[in-house]
């Protein structure tokens, strides 16, 4: 049985897959805070992620990690700075040095808050936080990148929307994810032999979803629930919103603090296309790109017809 380590595993989210994942890994849980009532199969690894020392000493034989330490909403600088740069940094680094290749990276909905609730964007958009909270976790997927690029380590970046046991609002509608699902996305993360560096949304299987999560699906995430089911009384306790949170995936990160005028957010720059093998050359009829090294082969003028 392989033995996961979780980071932050004192936390709901923590909680709920202490619950799910139990008798499927040995779990090895990490912490700031003391980790009381270990059931079979668990082991406590107390640890603060802003120190080295500590990371370095929790990742040491494990088969896969799942990052989910840090500041889980949006904080003061110095305390996102401290917890999610500093802490995913250390995480990761000593992931490398203890030779651990897997890593499950808790990302959040929030580092694309600010697409609109009438866009669907898949795993590809170009990121635009709503938040220094969700900027951190920009720079998680993107230290994971290059770990998985420069190290060859496997990184999986789950951009979670929100846990819980149902959908709390109607904004929940739309990123709710249960603890089961989780718990099947998790496993795809740990199980999968063929992650290098993916980004998937995670989501359970939600009818007003803003997210196309064909690449969770194809790795093989096979969510069972859909927050449709509890709409009805979700909506009926739904107060009327501030408008601004209300245009935004985001939703009330996004209006925290807002200086400008939140209706001329900039659409994402146009960067995120797939990259095409230079064209620095011309290319063949069959489409093959000539380059000096490789000049066109000279094919006769068909003859005129005497
Ligand atoms: C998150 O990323 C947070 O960790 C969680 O506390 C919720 O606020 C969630 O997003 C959300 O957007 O509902």
């Amino acid at each position: 049985m392989k033995t996961i380590l979780i980071t932050g595993a004192a936390g709901d989210v923590g909680g709920h897959l202490r619950r799910e994942l139990a008798g499927k890994y040995k779990l090895r849980l990490s912490d700031i805070k003391p980790i009381k009532a270990l059931a079979p199969g668990e082991e406590a690894a107390r640890g603060d992620v802003a120190k080295m020392a500590d990371m370095l000493r929790v990742t040491k034989g494990v088969d896969a990690i799942l990052h989910l330490g840090g500041f889980s909403f949006e904080g003061p600088w110095e305390d996102i700075l401290r917890a999610n740069i500093v802490g995913c940094y250390n995480l990761f680094e000593a992931a490398r040095r203890n030779g651990v290749k897997r890593v499950l990276f808790a990302s959040s909905n929030h580092a694309t808050g600010f697409y609109r609730r009438d866009e669907k964007i898949d795993h590809r958009v170009y990121p635009k936080p709503d938040s220094r909270y969700g900027l951190s976790k920009v720079f998680g997927e993107q230290l994971g990148s290059l770990y998985a690029d420069k190290y060859g380590m496997e990184v999986f970046c789950m951009r979670i929307g929100n846990v819980n046991v149902t959908p709390a609002d109607k904004r929940r509608l739309s990123i709710w994810i249960s603890p089961r699902d989780l718990a099947r996305l998790v496993s795809v993360g740990v199980e999968n032999p063929n992650i290098s560096f993916e980004i998937v949304y995670g989501v359970s299987d939600n009818r007003r979803s803003w997210y196309d999560n064909a690449n969770a699906h194809r790795l093989g995430y096979q969510p069972q629930d859909d927050a449709e089911r509890h709409a009805t009384e979700v909506l009926a306790r739904e107060k009327p919103g501030d408008a601004r949170g209300e245009t935004y995936q985001g939703g009330n990160f996004v209006f925290a603090e807002i200086g400008g005028d939140p209706t001329r957010v900039a659409p994402p720059p146009r960067v995120m296309s797939k990259p095409r093998k230079p064209d620095n050359g011309r290319k063949t009829a069959a489409g093959k790109i000539l380059t000096k090294k490789t000049p066109a082969r000279k094919t006769a003028k068909p003859k005129k017809r005497q």
